[in-house]
């Protein structure tokens, strides 16, 4: 077994989703047996609070995505969604394990009611507050991006949630602010994945201020109009979709305003591989495999990877004077 932590390429073959090698299998299965006991706990209950906007429900959540009606917005994508299944059910977490389908089988075990949000450092108004009251600090809005995973896989995902700019400015940063470190929930007893040490636990994230402030970086508390599931992140996780799918974090408890750029758990785990930035980016390659083309999930043919993922229009403007290739 490896013991580098490694994001899974295994795109050449084109596997189904459940189709991965017999050293991804150990691995799982060994994590399975070690959390047999905690698996059943929470099960479906823990992800179907209601929000006040709609109910939920298995039933609901095979119709929404064609009876719920989308005005597209100046930022939503009209390409096709991704299937509601797939989005809950091909999944990178992995704190819940390292197969895709390892998230839906065992995230039931994370209770996501009472979560509190930690928000403090180069702040005015650090405070504590319940996911509750701070997702009710905002309206929220639908939005219909695209993700690109650095394994080369994409889907397209109608969020719902509020802009990171709207929680940015009502909690006032200093002027000693400069990057947003996230971090997620640490706790091994509802997390199976972190009684191994595969990773840094816990996850952690980071954006340069300005890249949190532009109107495309979004924190999600729902999919499809329906409260998130637990194994897209539950109560709340970013979403910034010109960046590869791992700056995505999930399951958020805190969120520092800080004035040097924080160290990240993938750029921590393999800093040949990954990057603090992370943009997506066709011409520069993962050092073990091409970011030139990508499967989108659900289609058979390989998508030609854009750059910044489609978004540069919106976004290059950050990185000018950049070295893209340095920076990566
Ligand atoms: N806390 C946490 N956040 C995480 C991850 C993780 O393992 N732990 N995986 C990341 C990766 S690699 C990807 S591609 C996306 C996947 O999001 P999705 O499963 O909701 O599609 O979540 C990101 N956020
Ligand atoms: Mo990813």
């Amino acid at each position: 077994m490896s013991r580098l932590p490694r994001q899974q390429e295994g795109e050449e073959v084109a596997p189904l989703p459940t189709d991965t090698g017999p050293q991804e299998r150990t691995r799982r299965e060994f994590l399975r047996s070690a959390t047999l006991f905690t698996a059943t706990v929470a099960g479906l209950g823990g992800g179907l609070e209601l929000l006040t906007r709609r109910p939920s429900g298995a039933a609901e959540a095979q119709t929404a995505a064609v009876t719920r009606k989308r005005v597209l917005g100046p930022y939503d994508t009209s390409e096709p969604l991704t299937s509601y299944q797939s989005i809950t059910t091909y999944n990178n977490f992995y704190e819940f394990g390292l197969g895709k389908d390892d998230p839906s089988q065992n995230a039931g075990s994370l209770r996501t009611r009472p979560w509190t949000v930690r928000i403090d450092g180069e702040v005015r108004k650090p405070q504590t507050v319940d996911i509750d009251t701070l997702q009710g600090w905002f309206p929220l809005e639908d939005r219909v991006y695209r993700m690109r995973c650095v394994e080369a896989w994409s889907m397209v995902i109608p969020w719902m949630g509020f802009p990171l700019a709207a929680l940015m400015r009502r909690v006032e940063p200093t002027s000693k602010a400069k990057y947003v470190k996230f971090t997620a929930l640490l706790d091994p007893k509802q997390m199976p994945g972190q009684r191994s040490r595969v990773l840094d636990w816990p996850y952690t994230e980071g954006l340069r201020l300005d890249e949190a402030l532009h109107p495309l970086a979004f924190l999600a508390v729902g999919i499809d109009g329906k409260i998130l599931p637990n194994q897209n992140g539950a109560p709340l996780r970013l979403v910034v979709p010109w960046k590869y799918g791992f700056k995505n974090i999930k399951s958020i408890v805190r969120i520092s305003l800080v004035s040097e750029m924080p160290k990240t758990t993938w750029a921590l785990a393999a800093p040949d591989e990954y990057g603090f930035y992370a943009n997506v980016n066709p011409a520069v390659d993962h050092p073990r495999w091409s970011q030139a083309t990508e499967r989108r999930i659900g289609e058979v043919a390989r998508r030609r990877t854009l750059p910044f993922n489609g978004y540069a229009e919106s976004v290059a403007g950050l990185y000018k004077g950049m070295d893209l290739r340095r920076n990566f």
